[in-house]
């Protein structure tokens, strides 16, 4: 398994989330891919290299909105130039246009604009947040293009993470959505249909809307019931996919506290429905969030389950890209993506 590793990740690292009313210390945080990255050698899983040099940006336009992307590129300075103390200061929206109000217009306040392109107050943009998720998308594409040429599985270890950012939103602690450029970069290089198979603990509503109205790519994601567990306002199981996307989303929500054996039940469900849409290939959206230690989450899953994902997740015998995405047990995290990885290798 070959790892493109973002080394510009720790150029992100916000400060604090808003919850409950508090600004509470940020649980993403750079050390937990340093853990990760720290397993990966240690079970001498293969080579990790950075992201191929050659990465374009344009590559971005297909599954995010220009001006959304253009926001990003200069949100730090404009947020700096409101105020020259923003240097040392996180910015986070307070301000969302609601049902009824305009979002077509762009306005010409930074605030207002910085509560346009989120869906929460949990996602703090930092001096590096660009740089180091657009690295990151160059990640997940060599990820994807090393697959695409047959060389092998790949894993794109990264952060921010990816899954909850939209077509013209960040949030959920992401901005660019990883996923959604490994299978775009899949599609563009000659696979007829795409799936991805999101197995963080929260719904990934980010990839399942970019890819809502499109039978070329199937999204299935196992998750907390959005009833009760972020990001609520979407991943239900009555969300099928619309237009010519219809039948190529999949939701599989399950209750707090669902173990192991449920969970797993949930998963064969999830890949029967890949392997009925005839996908070629698949790209896994790696979050660890499930683990019992999680201190945002609320599944029940153990370390060594992990290794048995990692094996049903070969079951579906397609050309595979595992991407990144949640998990804050700092300390089990490392033990717990890798073992998904070495599952899959049957190592
Ligand atoms: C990628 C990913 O896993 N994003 C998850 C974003 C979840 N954000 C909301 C988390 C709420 C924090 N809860 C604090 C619980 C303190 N006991
Ligand atoms: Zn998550």
């Amino acid at each position: 398994m070959q790892t493109y590793f973002n080394d510009r990740h720790a150029l992100h690292q916000g400060r604090f989330e808003m919850f409950r009313g508090r600004l509470v210390p940020c649980f993403e945080l750079p050390d937990r891919v340093d853990h990760v990255y720290a397993e990966l050698l240690r079970r001498a899983l293969g080579p990790i290299v950075p992201p191929d040099g050659d990465f374009d940006e344009v590559l971005l336009a297909k599954v995010h909105a220009p001006r959304y992307l253009d926001f990003l590129a200069h949100a730090w300075d404009e947020w700096v130039a409101l105020d020259p103390a923003h240097a040392q200061q996180d910015a986070l929206p307070s301000y969302w246009p609601t049902r009824g109000m305009r979002s077509d217009l762009l306005p010409a306040s930074f605030p207002a604009r910085l509560g346009l392109f989120a869906f929460d107050a949990g996602t703090p943009l930092t001096s590096g947040s660009w740089d180091a998720a657009r690295h990151g998308a160059a990640c997940a594409f060599s990820a994807a293009r090393h697959v695409a040429a047959g060389r092998g599985p790949a894993f794109a270890l990264t952060r921010p993470p990816g899954h909850h950012a939209g077509f013209d939103f960040f949030g959920g602690y992401c901005f660019i959505n990883n996923a959604a450029v490994a299978a775009q970069c899949l599609r563009d290089a000659g696979a007829a249909r795409v799936a991805v198979l999101d197995i963080d603990y929260h719904h990934g509503n980010g990839t399942q809307a970019i890819f809502y109205e499109r039978p070329d790519v199937h999204v299935a994601s196992l998750h907390g019931d959005p009833r009760h567990d972020y990001p609520y306002y979407l991943g239900h199981a009555d969300e099928r996919g619309e237009g010519e996307g219809r039948g190529f989303n999949h939701n599989l929500p399950l209750p707090r506290g669902t173990g192991f054996e449920t969970w797993r039940q949930a998963l064969y469900e999830a890949i029967g429905g890949i392997a009925r849409t005839k996908a070629e290939a698949l790209v896994v959206s790696l979050g660890v969030d499930t683990f019992e230690g999680d201190p945002v989450a609320g599944f029940g899953l153990r370390s060594d389950d992990y290794l048995r994902i990692g094996e049903d997740i070969r079951g579906a015998g397609l050309p595979t890209v595992f991407v990144f995405e949640g998990g804050y047990a700092v300390a089990e995290i490392g033990v717990n993506a890798v073992n998904v990885l070495a599952g899959f290798l049957g190592a």
